[in-house]
């Protein structure tokens, strides 16, 4: 038990011979060997990694696998920390990245591997890409750690690696440990990490978007964890911190996918005085008594990936869990009980016309949408989506594959057309009458500061910064 909060992953098992050997060889190890483990900063030119900014829960897991056996140094770039050039202090460097940083991750990993290092590279860029990746590292970690976490623990203290570490079968995530954060807080910028409390009850996403890149990594699994753990984790926070009212930001793909499992979580939550938000695809929303409990247990707000008023669209990417006819019942029932709404939208599909932009404009207007969120569409390495576009792609450079370039030239509006009417987009939503109109009626909390701060932001934008 830690504080209250009961260990639930039994990682070394003894009944597990190769758990047993990594045991053993973890009793030999005459001083523990040190781990960089760093979150690079993207170079992407737009908003992404600025600000405040949210605690890595990806590197965080692997910093609690980590820590348990090996000394680990955690550096998160994004905070303004750096990775030192000299690299002797250490013996294992292990990177994450994402698409947006991938360029940045394969920079501090050659710099690793040419100072003998053994260097990891994870997280999903280098998971779709590993033979990319593996040209600038020791091995690659495909998917989560947690499935092949006694295998290259063991290499590690033998000193061979293998190239890749996939897993044959998914581990359950059932007991699921909870993060240490205590190494994301080791930084004395870490006053720049959001006050959102990063924390996972499920993985996955069996919608199956073509341009996702879960359904790729962890295909039709929905994995949960136990309810009690999870509720467990926020009482352990809520300890921590000394208050009831924590604000929790779940990390989930989708967080509703399971209906039962959900609303038995958000029954739980309900009795502890937690407030949160999370992702959440649209697939039971349209039932009241689903946002009256969301409302109750806590819900601030919700992260629905609208994505297309164009059902023509929404059919192509296949994101079967949206239906036109439910978005505006899902608004109001959210609305209802107080909760509110950061809805995606995604423009640069083929099917996009001028009309599209005027529809969407109109639907967050009316639908008085809190925090609507525009971004292009992004054909991400490994994903369905990027094998179809790959031949009429403008861009190969990561940095750019931030959702906010334009990734190819749609077919109905062409390139000229699609920025220019994203950039208007963007700045009529947020136009000081416009946030009036959306926000009328609505409590002054943050969401009114993020307007605030995004209709000082879309003032600035042109068509040529997406380019
Ligand atoms: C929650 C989330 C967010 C949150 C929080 C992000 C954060 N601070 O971590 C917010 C809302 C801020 C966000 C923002 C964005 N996101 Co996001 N996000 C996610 C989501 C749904 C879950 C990520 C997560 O934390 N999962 C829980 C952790 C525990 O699991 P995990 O990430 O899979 O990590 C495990 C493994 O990858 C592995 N691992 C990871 N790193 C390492 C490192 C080593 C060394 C090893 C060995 C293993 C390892 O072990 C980990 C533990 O099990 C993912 C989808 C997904 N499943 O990846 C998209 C996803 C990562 N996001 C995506 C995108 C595009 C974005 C944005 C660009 C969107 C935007 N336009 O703003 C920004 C970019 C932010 C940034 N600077 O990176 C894409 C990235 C695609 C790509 N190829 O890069 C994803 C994959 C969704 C998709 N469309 O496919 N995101
Ligand atoms: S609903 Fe969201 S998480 Fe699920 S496959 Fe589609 S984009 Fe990915």
């Amino acid at each position: 038990m830690q504080n209250g909060h009961p260990d639930t992953i039994t990682p070394l098992t003894a009944s597990d011979p190769s758990s047993e050997r990594l045991q053993r060889l973890v009793s030999e190890q005459k001083s523990r060997k040190k781990w960089l483990l760093v979150q690079p900063v993207s170079n992407t030119s737009m908003m992404v990694d600025s600000g405040t900014v949210s605690m890595p829960l990806n590197l965080l897991m692997v910093a609690t696998l980590a820590g348990e056996l090996f000394d680990v140094t955690f550096i998160d770039e994004r905070l303004g920390d750096t990775v030192p050039e000299d690299l002797s202090g250490y013996d294992v460097v292990a990177i994450t990245s994402r698409t947006l940083n991938a360029t940045k991750a394969y920079a501090i990993a050659d710099n690793a591997k040419a100072q003998g290092k053994i260097v990891i590279l994870g997280g999903v860029h280098p998971t779709m890409l590993n033979d990319e990746a593996r040209e600038h590292c020791s091995s690659v970690v495909y998917g989560e750690i947690e499935s092949v976490w006694t295998e290259l623990a063991t290499d590690v203290l033998l000193g061979s690696m293998k190239e890749v570490y996939k897993a044959s079968a998914l581990k359950p995530m059932t007991n699921m440990r909870h993060p240490d954060f205590t190494h994301a807080l080791q930084s004395k910028r870490s006053k720049k990490y959001s006050s959102l409390i990063p924390i996972l009850a499920t993985k996955g996403c069996p919608v199956g978007c073509n341009f996702c890149t879960t359904p790729t990594i962890y295909g039709k699994n929905y994995r949960y964890r136990e309810i009690d753990f999870v509720i467990d984790e926020m009482k352990y926070h809520q300890e921590r911190l000394g208050k009831e009212k924590i604000n929790l930001s779940f990390m989930d793909d989708n967080i509703s996918f399971r209906p039962k499992y959900f609303m038995e979580l958000l029954e739980e939550m309900s009795k502890i005085g937690v407030r949160w938000n999370a992702n959440i695809s649209m697939n039971f929303l349209h039932k009241p008594e689903v946002a009256e409990l969301a409302g109750r247990s806590g819900c601030d707000l919700l992260s629905i990936g609208f994505e297309s008023l164009n059902p023509e669209t929404l059919k192509s990417v296949h994101k079967g869990s949206n239906r036109l006819d439910n978005y505006g019942t899902v608004v109001s029932n959210l609305h209802k009980n107080g909760i509110a709404i950061q809805g995606y939208f995604m423009f640069g599909f083929d099917n996009d016309s001028e009309e599209s932009f005027q529809l969407t404009y109109d639907f967050i207007m009316e639908n008085q949408i809190e925090f609507p969120v525009f971004s292009l569409v992004t054909p991400f390495p490994g994903t369905p989506y990027y094998d179809e576009m790959k031949p009429r792609l403008r861009h190969f450079d990561w940095d750019k594959y931030d959702t906010y370039h334009y990734m190819f030239e749609p077919e109905k509006l062409g390139g000229e057309k699609l920025l220019e009417n994203f950039v208007k987009l963007q700045k009529e939503v947020y136009k000081g009458r416009a946030i009036m109109q959306r926000m009328k009626g609505k409590p002054l909390n943050w969401v009114w500061f993020v307007n605030y701060m995004m209709h000082r932001f879309t003032k600035k934008l042109t068509p040529e910064m997406y380019l």
